[in-house]
């Protein structure tokens, strides 16, 4: 079966093709501009966004709202994780975390499927800590200054091994059970 990721972040269509094709579904991306409504919650984002996206007659696929929930900061960038990328970058958020000892955070992958006229929305969490400074090249956006073992960043690490242990693995993991459970793959 086919499934599109809708997502303008070929980094996270990356990570879906890696996780999911184990369950015999093949990945599509496409790029399909859907309003991300601004609220406090990653959910409500992903369920306006399929209800837009299905109204244009587009089926079966994935939508993802994600973010990095720091605690020292309130929960910031939390929603707004896309727009603190674009214009603090991550130097930004080092900076405002200078001084800082607890540097604890999190981060929230939502994850909408649309499949066989079904809606599935699940969310994912991976705990960790934001690094002094930025580490590795690998993955994307926030990688280089989280890490969930205290020794590397998710951009220092294979991308099997983050998906072994991040939000968007372990939302993809409850999709699967979703899946499992609906008799949509075996
Ligand atoms: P789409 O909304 O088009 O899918 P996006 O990159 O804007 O792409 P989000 O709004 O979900 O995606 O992500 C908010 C920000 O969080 C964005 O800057 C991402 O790069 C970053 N982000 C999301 N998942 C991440 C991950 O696994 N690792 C590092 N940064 C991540």
């Amino acid at each position: 079966m086919k499934l599109k990721v809708i997502t303008s972040n070929p980094g996270k269509v990356a990570e879906y093709r890696r996780s999911l094709s184990d369950l015999g579904l093949e990945m599509e991306h496409l790029r399909l501009p859907y309003d991300e409504v601004q609220t406090s919650d990653l959910e409500e984002v992903v369920n306006k966004g399929m209800d837009e996206i299905i109204a244009k007659g587009v089926r079966d696929f994935i939508v993802d709202d994600s973010g990095l929930f720091v605690d020292a900061l309130k929960g910031f960038p939390g929603v707004w994780s896309a727009y603190a990328q674009k214009t603090i970058g991550n130097g930004g958020i080092l900076k405002l975390m200078e001084g800082v000892e607890d540097r604890g955070a999190e981060f929230r992958c939502c994850i909408g499927c649309d499949i066989d006229g079904r809606r599935i929305v699940v969310t994912g969490v991976c705990r960790g800590s934001i690094t002094l400074s930025e580490a590795g090249s690998e993955g994307f956006g926030f990688d280089p200054i989280f890490t969930h073992d205290g020794r590397r960043t998710f951009a220092e690490i294979p991308i099997e091994e983050k998906n072994d242990v991040s939000h968007r693995g372990n939302a993809v993991r409850l999709l699967a059970e979703q899946l499992k459970k609906m008799g949509l793959v075996g």
